[in-house]
């Protein structure tokens, strides 16, 4: 059993205690207790497997341990099924509306027995959610705003989780060793979509196919842990859910098949459509075999797509592009941007450490980001406006400047920047005073907070934000969270053609939750010459190896490395990065070696 399964599982039954109105102590300890496994590098597996060890973690005490040796045990947990008796399971679901924490669930149980997202839209859409204490008209809109978003994201999963089971998957398959070719993922996976619906797995056979190598093939990737459920099993296609609930296609195809299979799988299917069009008019039929011609459907190129591309008249497009936005006549003319690549990213211009909401140190952060031979970063703590993340005001900025700085001196080989992720309020102001603001290296500024307000005022909110001559960085800018919090509605051409004419950047978060900009947004931005940063927003230095998510939403929007700050050498960064009030001149560069 994987972590996350069994973290999923405590996690679980933490909600329904607080739905059930356990005391705070009794729910948090397995809401923590699924926090560690879900950051545990080790296979909580392993772990009770030799005995004493569970005990060792922080937080797990013999009770805790016991029942995590349950979950292992027996796929379930005892507590969590008898509090399923009492409530439906869809009440969780409940708990993914954006607006809903488990006390209005629990009072919603209470009146009406509602337990679905649908019962619950019904009841706000007739006005009778506003007689239950604590609820109004206004959080009935947000409950039907939040529905909607769940209806959209049911059955999705973001990349980060669906690039996680593809590399376990392929680890697995590919302990069939010289029995196969190669496994590798097509589908939305590939172009580096920000949501995945299903994973889409291409295995190439060695040899011939065979009823022998096929059923072998076959009864291994079905032995992978955490299937839940066969869907089908053919000689092309084997489908399955995992216990997570994602769904996952592989195909079985011979070698010269692969170039055109891939081309097929990858889609999208837009872009596969106008391909086929493509080919048609030219005299060839494509699909998911080969290019071949109309007449006699004689195959004239399927190993790579590389030379269907070619076939068809046509550069090699990077999955990424693969959307039918422009990217097939681009490939005809020879004009397809030059993607920024994952190696091209030098730095990483957010991250939070134990001072906010994070979970290290500043040395751990920079040690971790100089394992990833980042040659700088910024520290950004949240401003005192967001008081959940324990935000700093003034006098904690101060001292947190210096000792970034003090680090800075002691740690070779990377530079830190003393940076602050300050709020931007209701009314567009800053929530750091200008002198501490002139005292930082980097300043990014984001929203937090009045998410809703309307499309005007949020459009003058932002473009004060820019206006103010402290701002360098708009971070995350439109406060999406995928899969459970639309972006909020604003004037992006206008914020855009600010942040062009104030040269301040556009960040495209990689967090996996965020990826914000997005795609269509950062090819805007491009457009304008407005400059990228693509950071993290990092609460450990595990999440600093998000960043190729950030890279690859930047390569779905056509970004090349000219167009992004952090992938300037530190000396030209600092130069590029809008020049602010107080700024002192950039000291005799200092040589970090590495
Ligand atoms: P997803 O799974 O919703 O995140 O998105 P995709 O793009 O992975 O879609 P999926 O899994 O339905 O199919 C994978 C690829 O296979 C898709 O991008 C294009 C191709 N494909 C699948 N079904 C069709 C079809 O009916 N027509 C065409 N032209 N292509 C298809
Ligand atoms: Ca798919
Ligand atoms: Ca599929
Ligand atoms: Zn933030």
């Amino acid at each position: 059993m994987e972590n996350r399964e069994v973290a999923r599982i405590l996690r679980e039954t933490a909600q329904l205690l607080e739905i059930d109105g356990a005391p705070i102590g009794r729910f948090r300890s397995y809401e923590k207790a699924a926090e560690l496994l879900d950051n545990l590098s080790d296979r909580v597996e392993e772990l009770a497997r030799n005995g004493e060890k569970l005990t060792e973690l922080p937080g797990i005490g013999e009770g805790l341990a016991e029942h995590i040796r349950e979950i292992l045990g027996t796929g379930d947990y005892s507590l969590r099924r008898k509090l399923l008796k009492k409530y439906p399971e869809t009440i969780l679901d409940l708990l993914d509306l954006q607006s809903l924490g488990p006390k209005k669930v629990a009072l919603i149980w209470k009146k009406f027995h509602a337990a679905t997202v649908e019962d619950v839209a019904r009841l706000a859409r007739e006005g009778k959610l506003r007689d239950v204490p604590g609820f109004g008209e206004k959080s009935e809109q947000n409950i039907l705003r939040a529905a909607e978003t769940f209806k959209k994201a049911a059955g999705r999963f973001l990349i980060h989780d669906a690039d996680e089971t593809a590399q376990a998957l392929v680890a697995h398959i590919e302990k069939l060793g010289k029995k196969i070719g190669a496994v590798e993922p097509a589908g939305s996976l590939r172009r580096r979509k920000e949501t995945i619906g299903d994973l889409d797995l291409l295995l190439t056979l060695a040899s011939r196919r065979s009823k022998e190598t096929v059923e072998e093939i076959t009864e291994h990737i079905l032995a992978f842990p955490s299937i839940e459920q066969i869907l089908a099993r053919g000689e092309n296609k084997i489908s399955f859910r995992l216990e997570s609930g994602m769904q996952v296609d592989v195909r079985l195809l011979e070698a010269k098949h692969r170039g055109a299979a891939l081309m097929y799988f990858t889609g999208s299917k837009e872009h596969n459509v106008a391909l086929r069009s493509r080919a048609n008019k030219m005299g060839y039929t494509l699909n998911e075999y080969a290019l071949a011609t109309l007449e006699d459907e004689k195959p004239v190129a399927s190993t790579t797509e590389t030379e269907i591309y070619k076939k068809l008249g046509l550069a090699f497009i990077e999955p990424e592009l693969r959307e039918n936005t422009g990217e097939i006549e681009a490939a005809a003319k020879g004009t397809l941007p030059k993607l920024i690549e994952l190696g091209d990213i030098r730095g990483d211009l957010q991250m939070h450490t134990v001072a906010s909401d994070g979970k290290n140190t500043i040395e751990e952060m920079a040690l971790a980001a100089k394992q990833l031979e980042h040659e700088y970063i910024a520290i950004t703590e949240h401003s005192k406006a967001v008081t959940v993340a324990n935000g700093l005001d003034e006098k904690r900025t101060l001292e947190q400047i210096r000792l970034i700085h003090e680090a800075d001196k002691k740690i070779e080989g990377i530079h830190l920047l003393a940076g602050s992720e300050v709020d931007i309020l209701k009314n567009g102001k800053l929530d750091l005073d200008d002198e501490v603001l002139a005292q930082l290296d980097v300043v990014v500024v984001s929203i937090h907070s009045f998410m809703n307000l309307d499309p005007v005022a949020m459009t003058e909110r932002i473009l004060a934000a820019i206006e103010n001559p402290y701002t360098q960085i708009i971070a995350h800018p439109t406060g999406r969270l995928l899969l459970r919090r639309e972006a909020f509605t604003f004037d992006m051409e206008k914020v855009l053609d600010a942040a062009k004419k104030h040269n301040v950047a556009m960040e495209c978060n990689a967090y996996p939750d965020r990826l914000d900009l997005n795609d269509v947004h950062l090819r805007m931005a491009k457009e304008r010459g407005v400059k990228i940063t693509i950071s993290t927003d990092s609460h450990s230095t595990k999440n600093l190896s998000y960043i190729k998510y950030g890279v690859s939403m930047a390569r779905r929007g056509w970004i090349e490395r000219s167009d992004v700050l952090n992938a300037l050498p530190y000396e030209q960064f600092r130069k590029k990065l809008r020049a602010k009030p107080g700024a002192k001149p950039l000291r005799h560069p200092r040589r970090k070696s590495a």
